[in-house]
């Protein structure tokens, strides 16, 4: 049960030409509780790693900072800065924040084309296409003719542009890139895994439609802000920001290029290498699952294991963007967080975002719903229960039980749940790992509605041992599911451990801390304090709540 591979998630980095939403927080929320989930399973931080952080190399930034009155330094900082503040709201655990004007990562991002340039897999060449300036990508003939020449994202007009410039051998790669993707399929070591599946097949029918060069530069026109990479050995040439970008999942763990730092915990970030997971949007999976595996096969680095591309949050349908200005903002997160808790919006958008191929709708009578049914009226008022009749029963101890039967009954009824969870994490999918945590819960409320300990404790001469027998049950089972669910609601299950007596011990994993009735587990005599309720319930008449102003 116990993995000792390093794990590394990532975040896509995110432009800094605006302030962050709610998208940003999500994909961010995804892998915080994935890095959570195995921190818990391993025991430990110490090979997990966690990293999110900014690119602020686009073109779009420098125009905005003009907009603005400032440079783009001073635009960048400023945004990356509420790309941290975002984070804070939503107590998002990350390890690294890497900001691609960083002197960390433009030096190794530049040696790693220098070093594509070297083996010929980057060469100068012509290019004429059709240029999404909102996205900062060209498209294809054909995505433009079926966009309507508009970019598919923004519905800004697309430009036409012609350029000389540098070219990744893109192409060479089409045979080695369907062999890394059918060795993922089959789980071989090596492979890489696309997911969901419906994205996997959409990834494989393009590549099989034939892979072209992509360019790698931009030329530097007169009077253009001195902004990004210059190409190693052609200063005329501004390495394209994509490229420059996803270079940035390596130059943060890479020791290779540069003496050890401390910022790269004296080189033994390398281990981490290759990138269990890189999160993102399906706006951006060909980058991530194509582009960016075929430079890594380049430079003789490896794939990363998987890349999973989640859907959008939309908006009544249409997808939330800055150009549309349609999205949830941070403010409005906030004044969710502050009125039901963060636990309870990070909650919400686990279990009703995007995760799989479908688009989610941020609904606030939907927010309600679940609030009430998993957290006010599930997990919180499970666990008040249960602490509220040792409290009166047996004077706020953990009574004696015959523990043999007891540790049977959840061999029978919640390993399975247990199982899944484990199972749930190894292939991303949170959304089942949070499902069977919350069944726990669901049983122990069956459980005692079935046997009725409040009826029985009236004569506890004679029930006073199956009352004892009903309870601990129930509160080994709501403290085990409290483990699984603090990754997703890290603090409000640390207050319910606090009020338990039973934070979860440093460098213990979550096989050990899971075992019924074990070394961790609840035992006769301990005490348990019935703290506040964990979430008070929701009014669904109570209007949403309003931004809190920034
Ligand atoms: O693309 N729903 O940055 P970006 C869900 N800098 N997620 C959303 C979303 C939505 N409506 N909108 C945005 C870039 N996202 C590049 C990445 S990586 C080497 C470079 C999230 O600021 C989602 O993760 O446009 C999406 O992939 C990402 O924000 C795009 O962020």
């Amino acid at each position: 049960m116990t993995d000792t591979t390093p794990y590394y998630v990532t975040t896509p980095i995110y432009y800094v030409n605006d302030r962050p939403h709610i998208g940003h927080c999500y994909t961010t929320l995804v892998a915080d509780v994935a890095a959570r989930c195995e921190r818990l399973r391993r025991g430990s931080g110490d090979d997990v790693f966690f990293l999110t952080g900014t690119d602020e190399h686009a073109e779009k930034v420098v125009l905005r900072a003009a907009e603005n009155q400032c440079s783009p330094m001073e635009w960048a900082t400023r945004n990356a800065d509420e790309f941290k503040a975002a984070y804070r709201v939503l107590d998002l655990s990350y390890d690294d924040f890497v900001r691609t004007t960083e002197e960390r990562h433009k030096a190794r991002a530049a040696a790693y084309i220098a070093r594509l340039m070297k083996s010929g897999d980057i060469e100068l060449g012509d290019y004429e296409g059709w240029w999404d300036a909102s996205q900062e990508e060209y498209l294809t003939e054909t995505a433009a003719k079926e966009s309507g020449f508009v970019s598919p994202v923004t519905g800004k007009p697309l430009e036409r542009r012609r350029e000389q410039n540098y070219f990744f051998r893109l192409d060479r790669y089409e045979q080695a890139l369907l062999d890394l993707i059918d060795r993922g399929d089959r789980g071989e070591a090596g492979g890489m895994r696309i997911a969901p599946e419906a994205r996997r097949n959409e990834v494989l029918g393009r590549i099989r439609g034939g892979l072209q060069r992509v360019p790698v530069s931009r030329r530097i026109k007169d009077g253009d802000v001195d902004w990004g990479i210059r190409m190693p050995g052609d200063p005329g040439h501004r390495v394209y920001v994509w490229i420059e970008a996803l270079c940035n999942y390596l130059t943060v763990v890479d020791n290779q290029l540069e003496p050890a730092t401390a910022v790269n915990e004296g080189g033994a970030r390398r281990r981490f290498w290759p990138a269990s997971v890189h999160f993102m949007a399906k706006d951006i999976l060909w980058f991530h699952a194509v582009i960016w595996p075929a430079m890594l096969m380049a430079m003789g680095e490896k794939p990363p294991r998987t890349v999973y591309a989640h859907a959008y949050w939309v908006r009544d349908g249409r997808k939330m963007s800055k150009s549309l200005g349609n999205f949830i903002e941070i403010e409005t997160l906030e004044a969710y967080a502050k009125r039901y808790s963060a636990d309870a919006v990070r909650w919400y958008m686990l279990t009703q975002g995007p995760l799989g191929a479908t688009d989610a709708d941020f609904s606030h009578a939907k927010f309600v719903e679940v609030y009430n049914s998993d957290l006010a009226n599930g997990i919180g008022n499970c666990a008040s229960r249960v602490s509220n009749m040792i409290e009166k029963y047996f004077g706020g101890e953990v009574p004696e039980v015959d523990l043999p039967p007891l540790a049977a009954k959840f061999q029978d009824e919640c390993r399975p749940c247990l199982r899944d969870y484990l199972a749930a994490l190894d292939g991303c999918d949170l959304l089942t790992a949070a499902a069977s945590a919350i069944s726990m819960v669901r049983g122990v409320d069956q459980f005692i509605a079935q046997t009725r300990p409040f009826t029985l404790a009236k004569q506890m001469d004679v029930h006073g041992k199956s009352v004892a027998g009903i309870l601990y049950y129930s509160a080994e089972v709501v403290r085990i599911a409290s483990v699984l669910l603090s990754a997703a609601m890290p603090s409000k299950m640390r207050a319910l451990h606090d009020a338990w007596g039973c934070p979860p011990s440093p460098g213990v994993s979550l096989a050990a801390l899971c075992e019924f009735g074990g070394p961790y587990g609840l035992r006769p005599g301990h005490r348990i304090v019935k703290g506040d309720p964990l979430f008070m319930r929701a009014d669904p008449s109570e209007p949403a709540p309003s931004a809190v102003q920034a």
